[in-house]
């Protein structure tokens, strides 16, 4: 099955406006090969005026969204109100927010059926932390992760879903996973949506892997059979993520 391969920069809480408009310039320079789906999340403030200047194939995700639709919720951004602003794409469920801002498995699936509702795509982040990959727990924890989210959203839906598969271990660290120890993750978690959701969306739901991803490093992991692109950090703001978009297959 022929599955588009995916590239998402997540800016983080990086870069100042003119940080990112010389990224986004050195993107709407850059040559792409072949068919890809790129897609860059700066930080919130700055997702309309960098949706002027990108150019495509590139697209704007936003890094977080609620759950609802609008009312008292200080701070926050609904999928609607990006939808509303032609922002297609969200992060939900980054290791980050996990870990820091207390979004627990349930909220990211409640997060994500939002999304979904709202016509947004969504790049949901699973992965195990080191004590856990070391307690042999990984395909415990992303099937914990994954099952949260396939409770709340249809079959049909699961069109809208990218998974990001990042190792908490490895995201920032500079320890990327090797190519076994990620391919091993993607085809689990492959066969997991065959066996729970179903063998079509199995077949073509994205599995992209995040954690320490850079130019030196990605020939190699997209050669893996079920790897389909990368959520890239630290590297996205570099000149080096454009080698790491032309990476795919
Ligand atoms: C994992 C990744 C992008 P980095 O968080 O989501 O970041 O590439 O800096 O490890």
């Amino acid at each position: 099955v022929a599955r588009k391969f995916f590239v998402g920069g997540n800016f983080k809480m990086n870069g100042s406006l003119k940080e990112i408009e010389t990224i986004i310039e050195r993107i709407n320079e850059a040559k792409f090969d072949g068919e890809v789906e790129l897609v860059v999340a700066p930080p919130a403030l700055y997702l309309l005026k960098i949706q002027e200047e990108l150019k495509p194939p590139a697209q704007v995700s936003a890094q977080n969204s609620y759950t609802e639709k609008s009312g008292a919720f200080t701070g926050e951004i609904s999928p609607n109100q990006l939808k509303d602003a032609n922002v297609h794409w969200v992060i939900l469920g980054h290791s980050e927010r996990r870990s820091l801002f207390g979004d627990t498995d349930k909220l990211v699936a409640d997060k994500t059926k939002a999304a979904v509702e709202a016509g947004l795509g969504v790049i949901a982040c699973i992965g195990e932390s080191l004590q856990e990959r070391e307690a042999d727990q990984t395909q415990a924890v992303v099937e914990r992760q994954l099952e949260a989210i396939a409770n709340e959203i249809s079959e049909s839906e699961w069109k809208d879903i990218v998974i990001a598969y990042e190792p908490v271990w490895a995201i920032g660290t500079g320890k990327v996973a090797s190519k076994e120890q990620a391919q091993e993750v993607h085809a689990n978690i492959r066969q997991w949506l065959a066996k729970k959701v179903s063998q079509t969306v199995a077949d073509q739901t994205r599995i992209i892997y995040g954690g320490s991803v850079n130019g030196k490093n990605s020939g190699d992991l997209a050669t893996a059979a079920d790897i389909d692109g990368f959520l890239v950090g630290g590297a996205s703001l570099k000149p080096e993520f454009i080698d790491i978009v032309n990476s795919g297959k």
